[in-house]
């Protein structure tokens, strides 16, 4: 069994859990927040048996997109004023960061 970690954007979460669900995974989902960008997005814990893990990736590859952020980075004005302006830079962000775990054990009481 693999433990799938899936950071997503929010605007794809809903789509991607009701597919998930309706393909018969289990899901849970938590409401998180990217350290770049420090806005919000969703982190899926979904459990899978080996058999279906492959499935279950292909689902998020399909589902989540790529999208353009502006972010805005500070910037030292230099020498020693201390003074930062913030700029605009633009971000790719997504479609899915996504870690996989090897299960050593799965109960459920
Ligand atoms: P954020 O940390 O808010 O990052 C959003 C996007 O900003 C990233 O998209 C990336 O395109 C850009 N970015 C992140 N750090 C950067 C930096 N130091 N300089 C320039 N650009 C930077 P993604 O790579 O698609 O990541 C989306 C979200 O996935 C991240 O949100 C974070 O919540 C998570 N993530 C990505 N890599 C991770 C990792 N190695 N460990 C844990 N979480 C990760």
């Amino acid at each position: 069994m693999k433990l799938i970690i899936a950071i997503v954007q929010d605007e794809d979460s809903p789509r991607l859990i009701s597919q998930l669900m309706n393909d018969g995974f289990g899901v849970t989902k938590l409401a998180t927040t990217g350290g770049f960008l420090k806005s919000g997005n969703t982190t899926l814990l979904v459990g899978v048996d080996d058999s279906r893990f492959q499935e279950c990736l292909s689902i998020i590859e399909k589902i989540c997109k790529s999208r353009k952020q502006i972010a805005t980075s500070p910037v030292n004005m230099g020498g020693s004023s201390g003074m930062y302006a913030s700029y605009p830079i633009e971000v790719t962000v997504g479609g899915a960061t996504v870690f996989v775990l090897s299960v050593d054990q799965f109960v459920k009481y």
